[in-house]
């Protein structure tokens, strides 16, 4: 397997936290993406969409989309589970992944980009939209931290993959001068998933 990624971006981080919490290495090479190496015709032959990360499995197939990755190795490696342990738990979890993903990552992510104009020499920018999009994640974290009052974890009393590209959206969303973890309950389960030993 060969792991391409720009590994300090949020979803190049979602795959190598995940490897940390799997306890597996992968021959990486990292992805320029200031540079646009991620645009060259190399790089779109392995993902068309020209994102990063992108898994090369030994079978010859390039693997993109980081949650898509991470339920490949969990398959390779089923522990600690990260995924769901029965249908019913795998289901909940999906839940939880689908509305970090599309109520808080795709908000940040948009903030992130229409504010900064990180990627305007490949994208048209919109700070307006930017703008927008950050007060649409600061509503939506709101429903998290009601949701966090009775429970140590999203799906309750145990940590799995929905939490993990939580904090790392959080995370993130902080570096670039938002901060979306001040109220009481999320600041709680922040601290408890940041000490995992993944997150060092
Ligand atoms: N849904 C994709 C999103 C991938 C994505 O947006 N990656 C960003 C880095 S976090 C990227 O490659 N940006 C480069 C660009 O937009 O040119 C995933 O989960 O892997």
């Amino acid at each position: 397997m060969h792991l391409y990624t720009q590994s300090l971006s949020p979803n190049g981080r979602r795959v190598s936290v995940f490897m940390k919490e799997k306890g597996i290495e992968i021959d990486t090479t990292e992805v320029d993406l200031r540079r646009a190496e991620n645009l060259s015709d190399d790089y779109l032959n392995k993902n068309p969409f020209g994102r990063v990360p992108v898994l090369k499995l030994d079978s010859g197939v390039y693997l993109s989309e980081s949650q898509a990755i991470c339920k490949f190795l969990e398959g390779i490696k089923p522990d600690p589970n990260l995924f769901g342990i029965d249908y019913e738990e795998a289901a909940i979890i999906e839940m939880w992944s689908r509305r970090v993903e599309l109520n808080i990552l795709m908000p940040v992510a948009m903030g992130f980009r229409n504010i900064t104009g990180f990627f305007k020499d490949r994208e048209k920018v919109v700070p307006e939209w930017g703008e927008v999009s950050i007060e649409v994640a600061k509503d939506n974290i709101k429903l998290i931290e009601s949701h966090l009052a009775d429970k140590q974890y999203l799906i309750g009393d145990r940590y799995c993959i929905a939490d993990m590209t939580l904090a790392i959206v959080l995370d993130f969303a902080k570096t670039v001068g938002q901060d979306l973890l001040g109220s009481e309950n999320i600041a709680r389960w922040h601290a408890d998933v940041n000490a995992r030993p993944a997150f060092s």
